[in-house]
């Protein structure tokens, strides 16, 4: 049985190979994207190292001369998404590259602890490859402390709800109310492949594009940025992502013989992981959560975001321990009044929530092994367990999607998920979980 579903979810892989890059679904999403190209590398290294290697390479042809890396890279021209390079337009910034095009939005940064997870599968071999692109990741990282950073503090912020990678999460509801973003019409695609009432609103992708135009005036600069965004989030998840790439990276530096940088990765790591305790943790609600930095307030709510910091280690052993007994043993994310499958992407007990609507309530399975790892790392095994055997369970029953119900019923009888089908990480992070050569 897990032979054949590697087999599977191999040949997923296989079917979105692009020469060079992998591109997350058929039709829905044609180019690559930069944290789907990191859980993507991970599946590849266990079944094709040399593909997890061209993969991290491909993106990395889209990094900018800042160190930035873009959230799309358009490696090929295509006219099945919405918005394309000229939308994006973030061509207007002086970093951009010159012989590719690319988005001006990042996405969580992933790629420092993909690229330790990579050395491992290879059992250590693929040491050459890790420093030639050292580096370049290590860019990455400092980008986000030199022009994200404004408080000096180790959090950075995102600009742009696409930047979070959960994309309409109701956290953002807030944020919308704030803004007056004009009424455009605009030529979605993401409708033509996919239900309606499992993607975000017109509303929604109003504010989107209306952001992009704002960061185009900028000349998509980072300090006007700053100044002036509506949109200016610290992000659990995305911090968190940093957080433990980071440290991958200061693993790595140390191998390496890389002291300056290792010293560097260090204070922002400490920094970073003081103020994240202190500022994102909401001691009510015993969970992390988001903080607005435009309007200097906490946005106090649940969602699998919320346990991403146990993946990189920033809860103390007894706030861990809250955070589990509160949300999963008996609480709301294992449902109430009916069995769900683990995890919800928001939590299910709030008037927000929707279980049907992309990032408002389904489950995705780059969070939940995000959230896997996380329990392991605090040695929380049941519950690790549980969140394993439904990942897996949901995929094997239901086919590669990009999403599901939590609700068990519901999704059993519905045997097929939300969103884009044969779908690259789910396959990915499928075949890392069932390959678990990843002894920590
Ligand atoms: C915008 C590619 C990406 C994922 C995101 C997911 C979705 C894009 C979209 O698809 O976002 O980046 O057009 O909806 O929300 O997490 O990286 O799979």
């Amino acid at each position: 049985m897990k032979d054949h579903l590697i087999e599977k979810a191999a040949r997923v892989l296989r079917g979105n190979w692009k020469e060079k890059f992998t591109i997350p679904c058929e039709g829905l999403y044609p180019f690559q994207w930069n944290w789907d190209a990191g859980f993507i590398a991970i599946g590849w290294a266990h079944v094709d190292m040399k593909k997890a290697k061209t993969e991290i390479r491909s993106l990395l042809s889209g990094q900018w001369s800042n160190g930035f890396i873009p959230q799309i890279i358009f490696h090929k021209e295509s006219d099945s998404y919405y918005p394309g390079p000229e939308v994006h337009g973030a061509h207007r910034s002086p970093f951009y590259p010159k012989d590719i095009k690319t988005s001006g939005i990042t996405q969580p940064p992933v790629l420092g602890f993909v690229l330790e997870e990579t050395l491992r599968i290879s059992n250590n071999k693929e040491i050459d490859f890790v420093k030639e692109v050292y580096d370049r990741v290590f860019d990455y990282s400092q980008y986000f402390y030199q022009y994200r950073d404004p408080e000096s503090e180790g959090l950075v912020y995102i600009c742009h709800n696409w930047e979070a990678g959960t994309d309409n999460t109701p956290v953002w509801d807030e944020v919308w109310k704030e803004m007056d973003s004009p009424d455009y019409d605009l030529p979605r695609k993401d409708n033509t492949h996919i239900d309606a009432e499992n993607r975000p609103t017109n509303r929604e992708y109003q504010h989107y594009i209306h952001l992009l135009e704002l960061f185009k005036q900028w000349n998509y600069d980072d300090r006007l940025i700053a100044e002036k965004s509506p949109f200016l989030i610290q992000d659990p998840l995305f911090n968190a992502m940093l957080i433990a790439s980071n440290q991958s990276l200061i693993r790595l530096g140390k191998q390496l013989g890389k002291h300056e940088q290792v010293d560097l990765l260090e204070q922002w790591t400490n920094m970073g992981i003081e103020s994240f305790n202190r500022k994102l943790y909401d001691r009510e609600r015993h969970a992390y959560v988001y903080y607005d930095l435009r309007n200097q307030k906490s946005l106090n709510y649940v969602s699998s975001s919320s346990f991403a910091p146990l993946f990189a280690r920033i809860p103390s052993a007894e706030r861990a321990k809250k955070m589990i007994e509160t949300h999963f043993n008996t609480g709301e994310f294992s449902g109430k009044e009916q069995d769900f499958y683990l995890c919800a992407s928001f939590d299910p007990t709030h008037e927000r929530f929707d279980p049907k609507r992309y990032w408002r309530g389904p489950v995705w399975i780059n969070l939940n092994w995000i959230v896997y790892r996380g329990c392991k790392r605090y040695g929380y095994e049941s519950l690790a367990a549980r969140i394993k055997a439904d990942t897996i369970e949901l995929i094997r029953d239901n086919g590669f999607y990009e999403y599901f119900d939590p609700r068990k019923e519901v999704q059993r009888s519905l045997g097929k998920g939300y969103g884009g089908n044969n779908f690259s990480w789910t396959a990915a992070l499928l075949i890392d979980l069932l390959n678990e050569t990843n002894k920590e």
